[in-house]
Parts: structure tokens; C-alpha cells; sequence
């Protein structure tokens, strides 16, 4: 009697288990009923194009309703954006901050409702693990010190560099001049004559590269852009001018976009640094690791590669 008890007993609580197990993967199956909230700062040029669509067709592929808000580059816009989301009470708030002081209010709103947000692609003042979960993004001082590396390489350690510089107040701006100095300032004959921003816009590049050539023209052997879409604006200026892109002056950038492999192709581009915006599988993975419980990373580095006319064509199809 006491052993049918016992074998009783052993398989009821073997029951329970399977239960609980379920139970769990019930739950973590529930967040397919969660709501994120995605505040883009603009959808205006191929990297930030491809972002939004990697994290657009995640959502849609595990599920999750995704509220999606573009700012159009208006910092105020973005904060009313993240406003909005916290209105809409989603569970998630991905933040795309367009500049590193301003959106720290973002990041306030949303701790005060309580609501994790994941920072993609550049920082917004505020510490991870307390005004933020995590930040997903490249890692741009690292880009910009290869950059730097490429053009002494190209050069043999002697140039008169144009800095095309991004969005100023930007953390990526920052962080793009900071490597690439980090570099130059190892060699006496690499000077930057002239550092300008562009707003890492095709249009401003190809204004301010223009001016500078009226400045500088013939000093100038080199131009460093914070991004492709600058290069080519500056290609452009410098072919309007009788300039020989990459014969006599060489250009180095960041971001990997398709026009970007195409310039090295065509011998216009030295190189660019691949700044990957496919982000979408990893937000997502952190969110669903942060409902199962998991603690988060502080910063999750995304690996980027670097393309020259050695691997441009490989990859150009390919490209964003
Ligand atoms: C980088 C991202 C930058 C891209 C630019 O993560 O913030 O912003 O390099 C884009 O092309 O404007």
C-alpha cells in the first residue's frame, strides 16, 4: 500500500512539473502580446531606411505590434514621439536619439512611466541599467580609428584632410571625430585644414565640400566623411570642381552603403567602414530576454567589417 502511495505521489508531482514548464512557456509565448514603441529620428537616407525596415520586418515576423514614429530630424518632434508612445502605454520604447543632450528627456519620460527603452544605434545622456535597459549600436570610435588607419595607409602618413562631420550634438559625431584623431595625431604630416559638418546629409556635403574647395582647393590631398552619403555629396562637389576623386584626393567614410561600394568601385572611394543597421533580430532578442527575466547588457556591440576594392564587389549586391 505505502509503495502505490508513494509511486502516487511521484507522479503527481511529475505532472505539477510539466505544468510549470508549460506555464513558463506559456508566458514567454504571452509576449507576442506585448506592444513596442519605435521613435526613429528620421527616415531620410539608406541607413536609416534599412534600420527602420530591419526592425519593421522583426516585429512582424515574432508577432509583436510595433507603433512606429518618425521625427523627420525635429529633436523637439522626437520627445512629443516618445510622449506619444508613453500615451499608448507599450510595453517597449526603442529610441533611435538623433542628439546625445536633448534626448536624456526622452529617457526621464519614459523611466517615470516606467517603461524600458532600448537605445539603438547612438547613445541619449542617461546610464544604462537605470535610465535605459541597453544601447545596440557600433562601435564608432573603433570605425573611425580604421578610418584613419585606411587614409595614413593611402597616403603614406601625408595629407591635407577635409573632415565632413556629422550631426553636431550627435554622439556618434563625437565619437567618429575622436577615433579618427586618436589616429592622425600619430602622424606630423597629417593635418585636418578644414572640419566642417554636413549633417551627414548627400545635399549639405556637396554644398560645404564645394565652399571648401573655393577655401582650400589645391592644399587639399584627402576628405575623411563621418558617412557615406557625405562622401558622395563631396564626391560630387569635387568632379563639379575638375577634381579627380581617388587620383588626387583620397576619401575615406563610414556606413557600407550600396552607392558607398560602388564609389570604391569605381575608383572614386578609397574605402568605407561598415556600420551595420540591420538591428532588428538583436532589439528583439533583448526584449524577449528581459521578459524571460535575464539581466541585459549595459551596451551591445554590433560587429561591422571593412570594404576596399579588394572586397567592394563581393558585396555590393548585397548592400544597403
Ligand atoms: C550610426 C548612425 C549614423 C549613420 C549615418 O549608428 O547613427 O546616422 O552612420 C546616420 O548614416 O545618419
Amino acid at each position: 500500500m505505502r509503495k502505490i502511495y508513494s509511486l502516487l505521489m511521484i507522479v503527481i508531482l511529475l505532472m505539477i512539473g510539466c505544468n510549470l514548464r508549460n506555464l513558463k512557456e506559456e508566458y514567454t509565448s504571452e509576449d507576442k502580446g506585448i506592444v513596442v514603441g519605435f521613435s526613429q529620428m528620421e527616415n531620410n537616407s539608406p541607413w536609416r531606411i534599412a534600420e527602420t525596415n530591419s526592425i519593421r520586418s522583426e516585429a512582424e515576423k515574432r508577432g509583436i505590434e510595433l507603433i512606429f514614429t518618425d521625427a523627420q530630424a525635429n529633436v523637439e518632434k522626437q520627445i512629443s514621439d516618445v510622449q506619444y508612445l508613453i500615451e499608448q502605454k507599450v510595453d517597449y520604447i526603442i529610441l533611435a536619439p538623433k542628439l546625445y543632450d536633448e534626448l536624456g528627456e526622452a529617457l526621464q519620460l519614459s523611466k517615470d512611466a516606467g517603461i524600458p527603452v532600448i537605445l539603438l544605434d547612438r547613445k541619449a545622456k542617461g546610464e544604462a541599467g537605470k535610465d535605459y535597459l541597453t544601447l545596440i549600436a557600433s562601435d564608432f570610435i573603433w570605425q573611425s580609428q580604421q578610418a584613419g588607419k585606411l587614409l595614413a595607409e593611402a597616403t603614406s602618413g601625408r595629407a591635407n584632410i577635409v573632415e565632413l562631420t556629422g550631426t553636431v550634438g550627435s554622439s556618434v559625431a563625437i565619437e567618429r571625430s575622436k577615433g579618427f584623431k586618436d589616429i592622425i595625431d600619430q602622424y606630423e604630416e597629417m593635418t585636418v585644414i578644414a572640419s566642417q559638418s554636413a549633417d551627414f546629409t548627400r545635399v549639405d556635403a556637396k554644398k560645404v565640400m564645394g565652399s571648401i574647395i573655393r577655401e582650400r582647393g589645391k592644399e587639399i590631398t584627402a576628405v575623411y566623411a563621418h558617412n557615406d552619403e557625405m562622401a558622395i555629396g563631396a564626391i560630387i562637389a569635387l568632379k563639379g570642381a575638375g577634381i579627380n576623386p581617388g587620383k588626387d584626393i583620397i576619401i575615406v567614410s563610414i556606413d557600407g552603403e550600396r552607392d558607398a561600394l560602388k564609389a570604391i568601385i569605381a575608383n572614386d572611394l578609397y574605402a568605407t567602414i561598415e556600420c551595420n543597421p540591420f538591428m532588428g533580430a538583436i532589439t528583439f532578442d533583448v526584449i524577449e530576454r528581459h521578459l524571460a527575466g535575464e539581466k541585459i547588457e549595459p551596451f551591445i556591440i554590433i560587429k561591422d567589417r571593412i570594404f576596399t576594392k579588394q572586397n567592394a564587389i563581393e558585396h555590393v549586391d548585397s548592400a544597403f
